[in-house]
């Protein structure tokens, strides 16, 4: 086992990784820039580098700053956290170049997996059910009219450089592909510097339920359930749940099983999660995360494991603690992400937390980096902190939640806690009667002009 990590994030996932690591008994050294001098992870951490200035360019994204912050402490892994270079295939490579270790998949895992194109050429020759449409990328106006006329309208344009919801275009109409396909383009173009674009049949009113699957990178794997994360606004998730409130056992088994073989064939290393469209009963692949996830905390509740340890143990070399066997799933959990929004027009606010007060008691969990008198800086992701609740059955774990929400008070800057007072109140939240749109129409709804 490692003795020493580093770990290559902050906020609320550094502090998850860092309490994962002391009860293993390893070490941690925290990065951070100068903006992140008196975060939370610094002062948990057993030592701590500042990596350079607030901007994450120059300090969380700084691959050379980050390799001389391991030689320096003499860190024998990196945990990379979410966002910044934890998708970096390019850095788990310099990493392995220089002797430490990348706890996270394997390179060309990755790299496969960041290509829209590739990943679903890879998960469907892997079995797992994909959208219908183009083999690989779309080279020509004839070649997309070709593709469209045989699954029908509407399509959707997405690049392969994109994911998570980046330049895509709906095409309703054959009139309507020729400027879709290069609006789309030219947007990949300037946006990731790769213009290449494949098609799907565009479905419209799916959920957003993902896999979360663990490999040992010797062809041992197990999935772990499903999230239901249809909850979205401006492709950023809002709440996610396990289980999703509509699928059967019988379809979890299912396409968990599927996942896992699929990660057993390609021996996959790490933490995994398989992203799903599911729409009249069906799944269809759209990519997958070569990830830990931020609403992992739900998968955790329901099966009692820690995936942060999961993930150490197995980039150490060493198996997984469970099989798919011991693998039950227990009860219901659902996670809100609080934000430093203003709740209905999400505009960021950070500044001082004047007062924080956390709920507590049974079945609540917090995982969150900030505390009262905390300057929430203005440079990263607004998230402050996840509440995680876990009841026997939904309907008691809407109740917890309405009870945790109703303790949580933070002064001082606004926060996106308003708004899941109100969702926990909401009919078609009760019976989990949602899909990828209905927050966005939910939202919609108060507005002037609506
Ligand atoms: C789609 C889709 C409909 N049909 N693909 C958006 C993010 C990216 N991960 C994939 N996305 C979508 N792909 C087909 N073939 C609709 C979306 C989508 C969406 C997906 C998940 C959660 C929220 C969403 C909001 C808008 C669109």
């Amino acid at each position: 086992m490692f003795g020493k990590i580093l770990i290559a994030n902050r906020g609320e996932i550094a502090l998850r990784v860092l309490r994962a690591c002391k009860e293993m008994g390893i070490a941690t050294v925290a990065v951070h820039s100068t903006a992140d001098a008196n975060a939370m992870h610094v002062k948990l951490a057993d030592e701590s580098v500042c990596i350079g200035p607030p901007p994450a360019k120059d300090s969380y994204l700084n691959i050379p700053a980050l390799l001389a912050a391991c030689e320096i402490t003499g860190a024998e892994a990196v945990h990379p956290g979410y966002g910044f270079l934890s998708e970096n295939a390019r850095f788990a490579e310099i990493l392995i170049d220089h002797g430490v270790a990348f706890i996270g998949p394997k390179p060309e895992h990755i790299r496969v997996m960041g290509d829209k194109i590739e990943a679903k050429r890879t998960a469907k020759k892997l079995g797992i059910p994909c959208v219908p449409g183009s083999e690989g990328g779309i080279t020509s106006d004839d070649e997309a009219i070709k593709v469209a006329s045989e699954i029908g309208y509407p399509v959707l344009i997405k690049a392969a450089a994109g994911g998570g919801g980046r330049g895509m275009k709906v095409a309703r109409s054959e009139d309507e592909l020729s400027s879709a396909l290069s609006t789309a383009r030219s947007e990949a173009r300037a946006n990731f510097g790769d213009d290449a674009v494949y098609i799907e049949k565009y479905l419209g009113t799916p959920r957003h339920i993902e896999i979360q699957v663990f490999g040992d990178g010797k062809g041992n794997a197990v999935h772990l359930g499903e999230r239901d994360c249809s909850l979205q606004r401006r492709h950023q998730k809002v709440l996610e749940e396990a289980p999703s409130p509509t699928i059967t056992a019988e379809q979890r088994a299912r396409i968990g099983e599927t996942c896992a073989k699929a990660m057993r064939d390609m021996k996959y290393l790490g933490a995994g999660t398989i992203e799903f469209l599911y729409e009249n009963g069906e799944f269809y692949f759209i990519e997958m995360n070569t990830r830990i996830q931020v609403e992992h905390p739900v998968t955790e509740a329901i099966t009692g494991f820690d995936l942060i340890r999961e993930q150490i143990r197995v980039a150490a070399g060493e198996a997984l603690s469970f099989t798919q066997d011991e693998v039950v799933l227990n009860g219901h959990a659902i996670e809100c992400r609080v934000n430093a929004e203003h709740p209905r027009t999400f505009r960021p606010s950070p500044g001082k937390i004047g007062y924080w007060h956390v709920p507590g008691g049974l079945g609540v969990r917090i995982d969150s980096a900030v505390y009262q008198g905390y300057s929430i800086p203005p440079y990263y992701d607004s998230m402050i902190g996840k509440l995680i609740v876990h009841a026997a059955t939904r309907e008691e774990c809407l109740a917890r939640l309405r009870r945790a929400l109703n303790e949580f008070v933070v002064e001082g800057i606004e926060t996106t806690l308003p708004l899941f007072r109100e969702l926990v109140e909401n009919d078609d939240i009760k019976r989990g009667a949602y899909d990828i749109h209905w927050l966005e129409h939910f939202l919609a709804e108060g507005e002037p002009g609506a």
